[in-house]
């Protein structure tokens, strides 16, 4: 049973995000697309403009003051990450631009250097196409085969099912931590122990787990953790990867460029040691402050406590919603965090975003890019309102008000 947190500082943290004060369109903003993209507090919005106002350089680069600040403050953000996520080391964190970049340069750096053809690769039918395209690049390239394990009809995924997928010739399981359109909670320590069982690596696609629940590698003893700032409440263009020091050493480096190299001639190029090894080029120096601040932010919260917020959240518009005749919940796992995808009955997921919106609603409708998990549940699309750690009740309470206006157009 969830305990009710009376103590959770909803107007504090609803008063730190200045957008959610905002009126559109003559309606005040009732925002419940958080998975898609998160609004930011002062907190980070304030950070990414001193580091421009105080402390902005290029870094790695110069010895003079600025640039030796910027690159301390870049360097200490990394800190900020690695404490996050529980790394042993601050070189085991990349900073990347998103999640499907981090995705994209362990498909790309460890899939051509380890994989042969006839290896296989494990992902599951609720994936986000960031964590399909990658591997279906190696599928093309190499030879290597695609296993998927199926969803089952509640949005679960069943172990043994997954476990029959794995062989001798698994090197890689890929899979969400939290699924984006159904919220499935994925039984992720068991699957990460069966993949070692088999000699194979786990990639854990979190994009959207690190804001609802609190993840550390080690005790996951997960290979690699990828992840956005933006759906983290902070800024967008970077993004983390985390990877074990013995994986990434052993990985060549994604691009070349500036910042990645140890030294660079016509005949030879040798590579820096991690983390800079996989950063070339100049990276997202302000946005690194504000991811550090956007993780300083959620900590100073408390993940259980957000989480908590959000489970009753989602309990509440569960109930609600399933109150409502010619509404069907798609996803419906006991282990879910807060997103709720359904469908009508009488209107189009994309006419009932349109209404929503025009009662100042937001949501998001359509397939979430993951195509393949809409032909599963044989639907072409469906709506979908995701709860973040500043949303309330009454927010609910008009999404439902939405539906009921909904069905007075279409049904
Ligand atoms: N999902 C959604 O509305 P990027 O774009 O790289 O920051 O994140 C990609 C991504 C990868 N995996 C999962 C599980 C995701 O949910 C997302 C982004 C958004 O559901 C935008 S499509």
């Amino acid at each position: 049973m969830t305990v009710i947190d009376r103590t959770y500082p909803i107007e504090q943290i609803r008063a730190d995000f200045p957008i959610l004060s905002k009126s559109f369109k003559g309606k005040p903003l009732v925002y419940l697309d958080s998975t898609a993209s998160a609004m930011k507090p002062s907190q980070v919005i304030n950070e990414e403009s001193r580091v421009y106002e105080e402390e902005y350089a290029n870094i790695h680069r110069g010895v003079y003051y600025l640039s030796a600040k910027a690159t301390e403050r870049y360097e200490q953000s990394r800190k900020t990450v690695q404490k996050f996520l529980g790394a042993k080391h601050a070189r085991e964190i990349i900073f990347t631009r998103n999640t499907t970049e981090s995705i994209n340069l362990v498909a790309s750096s460890y899939g051509r250097k380890f994989l042969r053809e006839g290896d296989e690769i494990v992902i599951t039918g609720l994936e986000h196409h960031s964590n399909i395209v990658p591997w279906q690049f190696l599928v093309e390239e190499k030879g290597v085969v695609l296993k998927v394990v199926p969803v089952e009809e509640d949005g679960s995924i069943s172990l043994e099912k997954y476990a029959a997928l794995l062989t001798p010739r698994t090197k890689i399981v890929a899979a969400a931590h939290i699924s984006n359109v159904l919220g499935t909670i994925l039984p992720v320590a068991e699957m990460i122990r069966l993949a070692h069982d088999v000699g194979a690596k786990v990639l854990l696609d979190g994009a959207q787990a690190v804001m609802h629940q609190a993840v550390d590698v080690q005790e996951l003893d997960i290979d690699f953790y990828a992840f956005s700032g933006h759906k983290l409440y902070g800024p967008t263009g970077i993004g983390v990867l985390y990877g074990k020091e013995e994986l990434l050493n052993a990985m060549p480096p994604y691009q070349g460029g500036g910042d990645m190299i140890a030294s660079v001639s016509f005949e030879k190029t040798t590579y820096a040691p991690l983390p800079a090894k996989f950063e070339a080029g100049t990276p997202a120096i302000a946005q690194a402050a504000g991811l550090a601040a956007a993780v300083d932010y959620v900590t100073s919260i408390g993940l259980d406590r957000i989480r908590a917020h959000e489970d009753e959240l989602l309990a509440y518009a569960t109930t609600r919603l399933n109150q409502l005749e010619g509404l069907r919940i798609i996803g419906t796992a006991t282990k879910k965090a807060a997103v709720v995808s359904f469908v009508l009955d009488y209107a189009h997921p994309h006419d009932i975003a349109q209404i929503f919106d025009s009662a100042g609603v937001s949501i998001r409708a359509g397939h979430h890019c993951a195509q393949p998990l809409m032909t599963h549940f044989k639907i072409p699309a469906t709506a979908r309102a995701s709860f973040g750690m500043y949303n309330t009740k009454a927010e609910i309470d008009a999404l439902v008000a939405a539906v009921r206006k909904v069905e007075e157009m279409f049904r």
